[in-house]
């Protein structure tokens, strides 16, 4: 019952050191160092390719990721249980990564960093959080953490998902019609969302063009969900004033792709959080429990939506 890893090899060797501290009955193997390929049982990997195909006795595949869309569905097969990656340490990331765009963006710091460049001083007037909306597409573990972290301070928030939710202090919007009622409203837009065929390409020249004239964008969902042109087009019209990119299509986005160029797009290598060995193992241990004595594991994804 062995469990193969195949995902960042430095931090294999410390899930190798925690599951040999808290499991030392249960195999654990760096990939490509696999051994017998019919011992192993789980596998936990980032980006798999095919090798579920390969894996004859595979019982379940734990993605690293709180995301499964870098797995490829269609690689694995079909019978076998896909799990997502939730610890503490994924949200901790993704609320200060988005609540420093957020706060940036709602400080003009853009702005004031292009002033600095040109020796400028010139205060701008400063806005009350209560007048600027933000709304976050996605109202999963990540978007929600995220909301409940800006509302405390004091900015107007909503979000939307595909069922409907309801959540204190939080204007929830769900399906396509809730989704034009959200972007009307929202001053600075943050995509949460998981890359599914119903995500791919929706930040387009569309949605751009329903948020408020100099919104701006905070996207850390996944880089196929956004049209890069259609992104550099909104912002050399105006409507969009700025963006935040932590995801690009494609990663790492080639030296010469014209929004590295762009003065107020910040961009940075899909950094936004990352999974943290330890807890994360603990996670993955927890589900080995529980997929053993028959429970629903935690973070168990439904495969026909794909989230
Ligand atoms: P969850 O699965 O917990 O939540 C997904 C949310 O998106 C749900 O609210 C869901 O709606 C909503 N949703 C999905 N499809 C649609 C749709 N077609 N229309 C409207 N709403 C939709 O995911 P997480 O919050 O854990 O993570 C979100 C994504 O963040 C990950 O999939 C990953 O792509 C990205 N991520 C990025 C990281 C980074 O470093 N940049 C790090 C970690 C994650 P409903 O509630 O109705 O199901
Ligand atoms: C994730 C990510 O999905 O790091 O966890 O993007």
């Amino acid at each position: 019952m062995t469990v193969l890893y195949k995902a960042d090899p430095v931090r294999g060797a410390l899930w190798a050191e925690r599951f040999a501290q808290l499991a030392p009955n249960v195999p654990f193997r760096v990939w490509p160092d696999i051994g017998d390929p019919t011992a192993v049982r789980y596998l936990v990997a980032w980006q798999p390719g095919d090798l579920a195909l390969t894996l004859p006795n595979l019982e379940v595949v734990f993605s690293v990721g709180a995301g499964v869309d870098q797995l490829d569905l269609s690689q694995i097969p079909a019978h076998l249980p896909v799990v997502r990656m939730l610890e503490p340490g994924i949200v901790e990331g993704m609320v200060e990564y988005v609540t420093e765009a957020v706060l940036a963006i709602h400080r003009d710091l853009f702005d004031y960093g292009l002033q600095q460049r040109a020796r400028v001083w010139q205060p701008m007037p400063l806005r009350a959080a209560a007048s600027r909306r933000i709304g976050v597409l996605g109202l999963g573990m990540l978007g929600r953490s995220v909301l409940e972290r800006l509302r405390l301070f004091g900015f107007a928030c909503a979000g939307w998902s595909r069922s409907k939710h309801e959540l204190e202090g939080i204007d929830c919007y769900a399906g396509e019609a809730g989704l034009d009622e959200l972007l009307a409203r929202a001053d600075i837009l943050i995509c949460l969302l998981p890359l599914t065929d119903a995500t791919r390409g929706l930040l387009s020249r569309r949605v751009f063009d329903m948020l408020p004239r100099g919104a701006s964008l905070v996207h850390v969902g996944r880089g196929p969900q956004l049209v890069g042109a259609d992104l550099l087009d909104a912002l050399q019209r105006g409507q969009i004033h700025s963006a935040v990119l932590d995801v690009t299509d494609p990663e790492p986005l080639p030296a010469d792709h014209p929004l590295w160029a762009q003065p107020r797009v910040r961009i940075t290598p899909h950094i936004a959080s990352a999974t943290r060995p330890e807890p994360a193992v603990d996670a993955v241990l927890e589900n080995l429990r529980r997929y053993r004595s028959g429970e629903r594991m935690n973070g168990l994804i439904d495969r026909t939506r794909g989230y």
